[in-house]
């Protein structure tokens, strides 16, 4: 077995104590004004945003240090549209079929539909995946822990460098997502997590006039 080896932690960095409330408050304001958009402009996108915002996804915690993500940048119209083809094919069922009514009220503040434009329109879409097991550079495989867990907060990771950089995406789940393995050429053990819509909003753009919960309704102070 590997003997751990630490190292010291020179990147840390302490804060002054009259600073540290408001670095918060600052970025919870940064934050809160991130949207869930649906309406999406054809604009290209800088190059290397993409590219820096995956680095800090790649930074998240995750289950044994073992990384259990892989994202796919798709650009090409010609895989976004086979991409949106699919994923209208599994919405409608789950829009006309699929979704109880009690899901299909939860959505409808939201306006939904099983019309899935954006997924041609945006410049860019990357398709986020779970790997349950993994390979060492000897091919042989590794057990990969949390990978749901580890890729979801990666995929947070993701979004929050994404807004700050300055653009808008949505968390798009079509169900199920076994298309984005064959569309993508993604191993079985792979599982696809979400598909990331990325660009600037149309313009003009909307988005539902919704609101989050406050403080008190989520969190529990307990001595
Ligand atoms: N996958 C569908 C339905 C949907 C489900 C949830 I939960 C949402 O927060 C939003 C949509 C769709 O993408 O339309």
């Amino acid at each position: 077995m590997k003997q751990p080896e630490f190292v010291p932690y020179d990147d840390y960095e302490r804060r002054p104590e009259g600073e540290m409330a408001a670095r918060a408050e600052r970025f919870y304001e940064q934050m809160q004004s991130r949207r869930t958009v649906r309406e999406f402009s054809s604009e290209p996108l800088p190059p290397g945003v993409v590219e820096k915002a995956l680095r800090a996804a790649g930074t998240a915690p995750s289950g044994a240090n073992l990384q259990p993500w892989h994202f796919v940048v798709v650009t090409g119209s010609e895989t976004k549209r086979e991409i949106r083809f699919a994923a209208e094919e599994e919405e409608r069922e789950f829009y006309t079929r699929r979704a109880p009514q009690e899901w299909l009220d939860a959505l409808a503040p939201l306006g939904t539909d099983a019309d899935k434009e954006f997924l041609q329109t945006a410049p860019v879409l990357i398709a986020v995946f779970a790997q349950t097991v993994g390979q060492l550079s000897d091919g042989r495989k590794v057990k990969h822990y949390y990978p749901m867990e580890s890729t979801g907060l990666a995929t947070g990771m993701l979004i929050t460098a994404l807004h700050k950089a300055g653009l808008a995406c949505l968390t798009h789940t079509p169900s199920p997502m076994g298309f984005l393995n064959k569309i993508l050429e993604r191993p079985k053990t792979e599982r696809p997590y979400l598909l990331l819509v990325v660009g600037y909003p149309a313009e003009g753009a909307k988005v539902p006039n919704i609101s989050r919960k406050p403080l008190d309704e989520y969190v529990t102070y307990r001595s």
